[in-house]
């Protein structure tokens, strides 16, 4: 019989951490991230940790860094204390039972836990996801200063250091007119030396895109990721069958779940996926999400919620477990970030970013520094509940 260990204890915290320089997207700009930290102990006495960050509050869809810890201390951590740790599958349906939805919050408890067993077994965390097919991926970086020449600088300076050659810019704020203006400049500045993305976050409507799209091809962009809502299925479909022999349509915020996954499939919506284990609820309903991208002959883009290298590292370890039908991926969190949780990051080498091995999530934490940002230390908000001591941090 394989040992039981019960979960013991669940302690779950918001981070405030600033960016180096405003991150501006279609919906606003981000200067700080506010990623919820998970640690999970188990009655062996190992422990992981997870992570689930949100872009902007609840601007990218509808969880917040407060309703990922109202859920978790009040919903998640009650029902899974005392219950079979070793059964992560198990603990992601007891989990849909108490709270339906919250896949943010869901993913920061499971990443967790992917992490204590791991440790447990004193296995990488991507033994246990399928195991290892990718020892590096592309990474890419996002140009989303506002400003054309300070895009151009940050631009030139990753060449230089080898460290991204992939750029996606962030557009839909502006006019199309001045979108466009900005992204011709951009494509210009670069050709020859970088591939280009542009990501709409859902700001245009249907018409808008048919019209600016084709005109973003013809200046450089070979990647164009949610140029519509969400719900707008139609219009990506349509974009898809349109413009698939000049460049690839990838959906972000439209896949979350594995039912979104198969409608897009089914329909032929899109050409590739963005996985992001928040969005998905977890290293392994990204995998499922992805084995669907795989069976519809989708591709998939490693995606980022612009987590610390905690979530970067829980990420890297299931995309490297993918296969070969990838479009690299955008583990850039930390480099945004002014400071981070961990003692070392994750190197990256040659344009590409390696993956971690080690024990569980292959990465250590930092104390120091996880107590250092805690918003409730840093006295903004004192809602820091610690489930199984049962204690309260004022
Ligand atoms: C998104 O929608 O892709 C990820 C990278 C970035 O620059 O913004 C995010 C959100
Ligand atoms: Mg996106």
């Amino acid at each position: 019989m394989p040992a039981t260990h019960f979960i013991e204890r669940i302690q779950a915290r918001i981070l405030d951490i600033a960016t180096i320089r405003p991150h501006k997207l279609s919906f606003g700009a981000i200067s700080q991230q506010s990623p919820v930290i998970v640690q999970l102990w188990l009655s062996n006495g190992a422990s992981g940790f997870g992570e689930a960050a949100t872009i902007g509050g609840p601007s990218w869809n509808e969880e917040s860094p407060e309703s990922i810890l109202h859920a978790i201390n009040e919903h998640l951590a009650p029902a899974l204390l005392g219950t079979d740790g070793t059964r992560a599958g198990q603990a992601l349906a007891l989990m849909d039972t108490r709270c339906r939805g919250n896949a943010f919050a869901k993913s920061a408890v499971e990443m967790a836990l992917i992490d204590a067993l791991a440790r447990t077994l004193g296995v990488p965390a991507w033994q246990l996801l399928g195991g290892k097919r990718h020892e590096s991926l592309p990474l890419a970086w996002t140009l989303a200063s506002g400003d054309v020449q300070r895009d151009l600088e940050e631009a030139h300076l990753r060449l230089e250091q080898k460290r991204h050659r992939i750029f996606k810019m962030k557009i839909g704020a502006r006019a199309p007119e001045a979108d466009l203006a900005h992204v011709s400049q951009i494509a210009r500045g670069l050709e020859g030396h970088a591939t280009l993305t542009v990501d709409v976050n859902q700001a245009w409507d249907g018409n808008t895109a048919r019209r600016f799209l084709p005109r973003m091809i013809d200046a450089g962009v070979t990647l164009i990721e949610q140029p519509v809502a969400k719900w707008n299925v139609e219009a990506l479909k349509t974009l898809t069958t349109a413009l698939g022999d000049r460049a690839s349509i990838m959906a972000d915020e439209t896949v979350c779940t594995p039912q979104d996954a198969m409608r897009l499939a089914r329909e032929q919506a899109c050409h590739v996926f963005s996985l992001k284990v928040a969005k998905h609820g977890g290293l392994l309903r990204t995998r499922a999400v992805a084995e669907i991208a795989e069976a519809a002959d989708i591709g998939w883009y490693g995606g980022t919620m612009l987590e610390t290298s905690l979530g970067s590292a829980a990420s890297a370890h299931v995309f490297s477990t993918l296969g070969t039908q990838h479009h690299g991926c955008e583990l850039f969190g930390p480099q945004l970030l002014v400071d981070d949780i961990v003692t070392e990051r994750m190197p990256i080498v040659d344009f590409e970013l390696q993956l971690p091995d080690g024990p569980g999530l292959g990465i250590e934490i930092d104390p120091e520094r996880l107590e250092r940002f805690d918003r409730a230390r840093q006295g903004l908000n004192a809602t820091h509940v610690d489930l199984g001591r049962r204690t309260l941090t004022v």
